[in-house]
C-alpha cells in the first residue's frame, strides 16, 4: 500500500497504512457513562460522549481497510496490587478505586464499570492493552506488540484529552513513533485543558506530533 497523506497541523500527516495502528484510549464505562467514577469526581460525561459518533466511524473504516486496533483500558487488578496508595488516596473521595460504585468495583479489571462503552465494543480479534497508569506504554506490552507488528504511526482518538492521551502521545513520541491526533475524536471533561493540549502536541512545528480530523483521515484513507 502506497503513502498516504491526510491534511493536519502544523502540516500534513504522511503514513503507510500498513504500518499504522489505531490506538483507542480508554472509552470505558467508568469515564463515559453518568454512573461511572468520571461523574463521581464531579464531571459532566456529556463532553466525552460527543467523540464517540465520530470515532465509531472511524473505528469502522479502520477495520475495513485492515488496519491494526487496539484499545486500552485503565484499572487495577481486584487486589489492588498494581494500584499506588497514593492514586488511590489522591482527592480524598468518598468512593475511591476498589471501592464499589453503581457499575462495580471503581477501575477494577472485570466490573462493568471497567469494561469498554457498547458502541466502541473491541472485536474479539483485536487487542485490549489493560494499564495500570495513565500513559499507555507505562508497564504495559504496547511497545513489544507494536514492534512485532513493526508499526510506526498511531492514530490516536480517545479520553481524557489532557490525561491518558496526552501521557500516551509524549511517551509514543520518546518511543519515536509518528502521532497523529484525530481532534474531535478525543474530549475531556473540560474544554480549556482539552484545546490546550491539542495546541500543545502541535506548537513548535509538531513537537509531540500532529492534529487531524476524522473526516481529513478517513478521506485520505480511502
Ligand atoms: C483519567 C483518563 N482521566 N483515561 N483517565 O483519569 O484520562
Amino acid at each position: 500500500m502506497s503513502i498516504k497523506t491526510s491534511l493536519a497541523k502544523p502540516y500534513n500527516f504522511q503514513y503507510n497504512p500498513q504500518e499504522t495502528a489505531l490506538l483507542l484510549i480508554d472509552f470505558q464505562r467508568d469515564f463515559l457513562l453518568p454512573d461511572g467514577f468520571g461523574a463521581s469526581l464531579g464531571n459532566n460525561t456529556e463532553y466525552l460522549q460527543k467523540a464517540v459518533k465520530p470515532t465509531q466511524r472511524v473505528l469502522q473504516e479502520c477495520r475495513s481497510y485492515g488496519l491494526l486496533i487496539i484499545h486500552t483500558r485503565e484499572g487495577h487488578k481486584p487486589d489492588l496490587s498494581d494500584c499506588p496508595e497514593s492514586k488511590r488516596q489522591r482527592g480524598n473521595l468518598k468512593k475511591k478505586i476498589g471501592d464499589v460504585g453503581p457499575m462495580g468495583r471503581i477501575l477494577i479489571r472485570g466490573e462493568y464499570g471497567h469494561g469498554i462503552i457498547d458502541d466502541l465494543a473491541p472485536l474479539p480479534k483485536e487487542l485490549v492493552i489493560d494499564k495500570s497508569g495513565k500513559g499507555a506504554f507505562y508497564a504495559t506490552v504496547l511497545d513489544e506488540q507494536l514492534k512485532e507488528r513493526n508499526i510506526k504511526y498511531l492514530v490516536i482518538v480517545g479520553v481524557t484529552t489532557e490525561v491518558c492521551v496526552e501521557s500516551t502521545v509524549r511517551e509514543a513520541n520518546d518511543r519515536a513513533y509518528e502521532v497523529l491526533v484525530l481532534d474531535n475524536c478525543v474530549a475531556s471533561y473540560n474544554q480549556d485543558f482539552h484545546e490546550d493540549t491539542l495546541r500543545k502536541i502541535s506548537s513548535q512545528n509538531g513537537i509531540f506530533g500532529w492534529i487531524g480530523n476524522s473526516e481529513d483521515f478517513l478521506k485520505s484513507l480511502r
